[in-house]
């Protein structure tokens, strides 16, 4: 299914004459709307191509019809959301979930949707098929070299077919710890996983980075071998500069300060980007800004203030992608309610006052830092936000596009309603 732009228009057309009065009332509020608006149709958030099914547990699935059979119909979904909010302008792979059989065509198809290629996903978290040896244990850390030298192996691949597609970057999760006291030597671990981790880099085209995430616990209970920012600076430091430490806000302790984490990898220049998602208690599936908005603001302040410190562009120079996927939610309006979390709170941190910020900061005045930042996110950005999005082509209520035009249903027709997508 293809959204027309009529239908968006129309849409659009409705919702106009409201738009503009909140559109006014706010630019009004703050003296640098223009820029800011600017600056958010710059910024586009990549689509992970396992995140356009619906997601399962370990307990079941629970597939809610119509999910893309195909690498093809998973860039006509990206399609659709980046139509409809015109900030979907990438889409991030998953190998072997999503192998092109033709590299061209799948890009032109892409291309036509207006999509780029973000980073490339590995995968030696599962055993698949045809694979010779079993990740049971690991994949990097692993103690027998052949299992290891299998996981390099296929990261190799996965860059091959990331070049094919134009893309720039490598994401290397590993699942790779222990369950339980005793069953692993932690320095031999680490020492393996590097070893690993530097013949990948050996293989990376020089344009490319490659970004280590890390996770601190799950589907390990006891240890994992890239368990924190700490662990990931580590390796990344020792790669190379090439190597980069990718943050995932799910995948901390309960109640880490992860502004502060990135405020540092960011003066290190070894921050990689972003995994955006949410949660209540240490999961990393929920929808971006659902849980704990003002952490997600927190964040973007530091981003914002650790770009502009070393004069960083804001929409090309760290990788913004979403990386959650659950049980309940049709996937694609999830997803637009992630993107759209994620613009507000990128927008909020554009209008914070940012020199009396500092001055605040500098008379050991916290209250009226404290002040500074909560205005900013107490400040209602929709509609610069939707501003945004419709000078980029989108539609101002995008979900109500995609109810009222039925998207779901016409996705179920033409595909069916028990298709089942790859992705976790
Ligand atoms: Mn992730």
């Amino acid at each position: 299914m293809i959204l027309g732009k009529e239908q968006i228009e129309d849409s659009n057309q409705e919702n106009l004459s409201r738009h503009k009065k909140n559109h006014e009332f706010i630019s009004d509020q703050i003296n640098n709307a223009e820029e800011v608006i600017k600056k958010l149709i710059d910024f586009q958030v990549a689509i992970p191509s396992w995140a356009l099914g619906t997601g399962g547990t370990r307990f079941g699935r629970f597939p809610g019809g119509g999910e893309p059979r195909s690498l093809e119909e998973k860039i006509e979904d990206i399609g659709l959301l980046h139509a409809l909010n015109g900030s979907s302008g990438a889409i991030s792979l998953h190998i072997p979930w999503d192998i092109p059989e033709d590299s061209d065509v799948i890009k032109n198809l892409a291309a036509q949707h207006g999509l780029r290629f973000d980073a490339m996903n590995s995968n030696t978290f599962q055993d698949q098929p045809d694979q010779k040896l079993s990740y049971k244990f690991g994949s990097m850390q692993h103690v027998d070299k052949a299992v290891r030298k299998q996981a390099v192996d296929h990261n190799i691949e996965v860059i091959k077919y990331g070049k094919e597609l134009g893309s720039k970057s490598l994401t290397v999760w590993l699942s790779d710890g222990s369950t339980f006291p005793g069953q692993l030597n932690f320095r031999k671990a680490f020492l393996n996983t590097l070893e690993s981790l530097r013949e990948v880099y050996a293989a990376l085209p020089p344009d490319w980075k490659m970004f280590v995430e890390y996770k601190a616990y799950e589907p390990n209970f006891y240890s994992t071998t890239v368990g924190d920012w700490g662990q990931s600076l580590l390796y990344t430091s020792k790669l190379g500069p090439q190597a980069y430490t990718l943050v995932d806000l799910g995948h901390h302790l309960p109640n880490a300060n992860i502004e502060q984490i990135v405020a540092l990898l960011l003066m290190e220049g070894k921050l990689a980007g972003f995994h955006f998602n949410d949660s209540k208690y240490g999961d990393d599936d929920l929808t971006v800004g659902s849980i704990k908005p003002y952490q997600l603001f927190l964040i973007f302040n530091e981003l914002v203030e650790g770009m502009d410190a070393r004069n960083m562009n804001h929409a090309n120079d760290l990788a913004w992608m979403i990386d959650a996927s659950h049980n309940v939610k049709d996937p694609l309006e999830d997803l637009l309610q992630s993107v759209e979390a994620i613009m507000i709170a990128y927008a909020q941190s554009l209008i914070l006052e940012r020199k009396k910020l500092v001055e605040a900061q500098n008379n050991n005045d916290v209250v009226t830092a404290q002040e500074i930042l909560q205005k900013a996110f107490r400040t209602d950005v929709r509609a610069i936000v939707a501003e945004a999005r419709l000078r980029a082509g989108g539609a101002l209520n995008p979900l109500s596009v995609f109810r009222n035009e039925k998207v779901r249903e016409n996705l179920i027709k033409e595909r069916g309603s028990k298709t089942t997508a790859t992705g976790l």
